[in-house]
């Protein structure tokens, strides 16, 4: 079984090179259809929402988000989990927040969180 792991890896890791290639050759070329900025989003992109609740004991905070593009989640009332219970020190209810939302396994993690004056 050890040839066709290392098949499968050499496919996984060509393809980028290949999406990479392909680009470069179309430099110039802009795809029609530009309204959809959503669908490029990348992991990791700021979204924008307004603190609802902090559950402190629990490192868990009620935000009230925009549409998650990273995530394809329209925008709804949710509960995060904080990655890091110690920014909860730093926001309080109310605050409008830029924020990034990622999903780990099931759950779905408020990383990094700026408060908007
Ligand atoms: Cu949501």
């Amino acid at each position: 079984m050890k040839t066709i792991q290392t098949l499968a890896l050499a496919v996984v890791f060509s393809l980028p090179l290949a999406a990479n290639a392909a680009e470069n050759g179309n430099m110039g070329h802009e795809m029609p259809g530009m309204g959809q900025a959503g669908m490029t989003s990348h992991h990791g992109a700021m979204s924008s929402g307004e603190i609802k609740e902090i559950d402190k004991a629990a490192g868990k905070i009620t935000i009230k988000h925009g549409p998650l593009e990273n995530l394809g989640m329209p925008g709804m009332t949710m509960v995060f989990r904080a990655k890091d219970p110690a920014m909860l020190d730093r926001v309080k209810v109310g605050d409008k927040i830029k924020f990034e939302a990622e999903r780990l396994n099931s759950a779905l993690m408020a990383g990094k969180i700026e408060v908007l004056k």
